[in-house]
């Protein structure tokens, strides 16, 4: 099966913004083949943070979840690439940055986030995510951006 042309919204976290790695990984990105389409600097509210992780509500890191993405500001970037969703995924590596720097140390949790809550950087897990997520920060983000990344259209 083909991989087709996708976009996904990745996000710099509270960490590594407060730490001067932001154009670090925006040049990580860029350098690995991405299209910044749109990028936000902004600081979460606790309910946008709840509302963005709701998947997550009850579980026992939710309540560190929350306070440590509402901490300070962020990037989100809506990014495109063929293949988006699972290349940003694998370029930021594991969860749990102690383990990306066991088992994948150049990648960007490895190199700049500290944990399993601080870990630099968020992506899209799904086509289905990454329209919900895109549309989160870009409400009014526009086909006239996208059409040239060819079949975004059908997710958004
Ligand atoms: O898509 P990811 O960010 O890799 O992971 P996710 O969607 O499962 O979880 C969202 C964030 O919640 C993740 O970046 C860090 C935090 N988190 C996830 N699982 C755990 C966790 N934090 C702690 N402390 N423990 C966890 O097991």
């Amino acid at each position: 099966t083909s991989v087709s042309n996708e976009f996904t919204l990745a996000m710099i976290k509270p960490d590594a913004v407060a730490a001067g790695k932001a154009r670090d990984i925006m040049h990580a990105i860029e350098s690995n083949g991405f299209y910044i389409i749109a990028k936000k600097y902004i600081q979460l509210t606790e309910a946008e943070a709840k509302e963005f992780y709701g998947e997550h509500e009850g579980k026992p890191f939710f309540p560190n979840l929350i306070t440590f993405m509402t901490s300070g500001p962020i990037y989100a970037l809506c990014m495109s690439k063929i293949g988006a969703i699972s290349a940003w995924r694998a370029l930021m590596g594991p969860t749990n940055s102690k383990e990306a720097r066991e088992i994948k140390p150049t990648s960007l949790r490895a190199l700049y986030g500290t944990d399993n809550t601080k870990n630099a950087c968020h992506g899209s897990d799904s086509t289905n995510s990454a329209r919900r997520e895109v549309l989160f920060y870009f409400p009014d983000i526009s086909f006239p951006q996208l059409v040239d990344q060819g079949d975004l259209r059908k997710y958004i």
